[in-house]
This record gives structure tokens, C-alpha cells and sequence, in this order.
């Protein structure tokens, strides 16, 4: 007997554990309610690539309680940053802005949680450095408006414009469990 309960322990062993810990699902349109689903571009520019702050930003919006469903480290095509920037193509800065942002690879993101839109224009700061809020990502890392480390989008209709322009929806996921949402956000 002792014999039989051995060779079926370690036949369990043999399969292996089952993963322990959140698993991620691949799908696109699963339901549930609107506020889960909020969904926000962040972007690492060129500066706070360089200067190694993608850890920090990541870990930010991580401990805030935002879920990352979508990351990709890139050089930015212009045609993207045209269409990212169009709203600003009459300014005086526009071809610097462009220069500075086709500097070097950009880490793109798309964070959900409740209310992330707002949330992520508050961590990341004003963005004039000057004015930004110490605590916030601007006011920690970065001294010029011209060189401002992150960028996040400024409403849920640019933030759905910007997702679709920045990621294929395949290269989104939504996490088995939601995120946990249910242990972050009230209900
Ligand atoms: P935001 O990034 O806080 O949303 P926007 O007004 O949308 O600010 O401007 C987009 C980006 O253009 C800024 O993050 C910054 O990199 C750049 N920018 C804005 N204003 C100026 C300026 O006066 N001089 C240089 N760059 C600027
Ligand atoms: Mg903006």
C-alpha cells in the first residue's frame, strides 16, 4: 500500500504543479463591467528609456493597482508620431518634439483599471516639468518641458484613439482573473 502511494506521488511530480498564481487569457471582448475596462497609453520617451526609468514607471502604476495588459519597447515610426502628435503639428516645437522622440526606442503601455485615465495624468505630472508636483513622474525625473520622460493619454476617447494607433488588438490580453480588480476597486 505505502508502495502504491509513492509511485502515484511521484507520478504527480512527474506532471509537475499545477502554475501557481494569476494566469493570463488572451481575450479581446470578454464582458463584465465598463469601469474594469478602462484602458490608458503610457509611453516611456526616448529620455526616460536612456536614463533607465522604465523599471520605476512600470512599478508605479503597478503599486498604484493598475493592470499592465499591454508593453512593447520600439522606434517609433513617424507616421505614428504624426498621428499621435497631430493636434500639435502647428506649434513652433512640433519638429523638435519629433526629433526628440525618434531619439531612441520608446516602451509603450497600456494599463487598465478604474478611473486609469485620470489616475495616470496625475502620477505623471504637469507637463511642464517646472510646475510638475514632486511625487509625480515628471516632477521626480525631469527639469524641461522639451524633455519629460512619459507620456499618458489625456482622455478615455484619445486613450482608445491612441491604443489603436500604438497596438494591434492581439497584442493586448486580459488577465484571467481581471486583474484582481475586485481586491483594488471598490465594487
Ligand atoms: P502632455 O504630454 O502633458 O499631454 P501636450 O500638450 O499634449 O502635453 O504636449 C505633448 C508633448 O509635447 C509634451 O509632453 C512635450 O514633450 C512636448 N511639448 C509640449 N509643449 C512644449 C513646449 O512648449 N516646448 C517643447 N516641447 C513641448
Ligand atoms: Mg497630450
Amino acid at each position: 500500500m505505502g508502495g502504491l502511494f509513492w509511485r502515484s506521488a511521484l507520478r504527480g511530480l512527474r506532471c509537475g504543479p499545477r502554475a501557481p498564481g494569476p494566469i493570463l487569457l488572451v481575450r479581446h471582448s470578454s464582458g463584465g463591467p465598463s469601469w474594469t475596462r478602462e484602458r490608458t497609453l503610457v509611453a516611456v520617451k526616448p529620455d526616460g528609456v536612456q536614463r533607465r526609468l522604465v523599471g520605476d514607471v512600470i512599478q508605479r502604476f503597478e503599486r498604484r493597482g493598475f493592470t499592465l495588459v499591454g508593453m512593447k519597447m520600439l522606434q517609433a515610426p513617424e507616421s505614428v508620431l504624426a498621428e499621435h502628435y497631430q493636434d500639435l503639428q502647428r506649434k513652433p516645437f512640433y519638429p523638435a518634439l519629433i526629433r526628440y522622440m525618434s531619439s531612441g526606442p520608446v516602451v509603450a503601455m497600456v494599463w487598465e483599471g478604474y478611473n486609469v485615465v485620470r489616475a495616470s495624468r496625475a502620477m505623471i505630472g504637469h507637463t511642464d516639468s517646472a510646475e510638475a508636483a514632486p511625487g509625480t513622474v515628471r516632477g521626480d525625473f525631469s527639469v524641461h518641458i522639451s524633455r519629460n520622460v512619459i507620456h499618458a493619454s489625456d482622455s478615455v476617447e484619445g486613450a482608445q484613439r491612441e491604443i489603436q494607433l500604438w497596438f494591434q488588438s492581439s497584442e493586448l490580453v486580459s488577465w484571467a482573473d481581471g486583474g484582481q480588480h475586485s481586491s483594488i476597486h471598490p465594487a
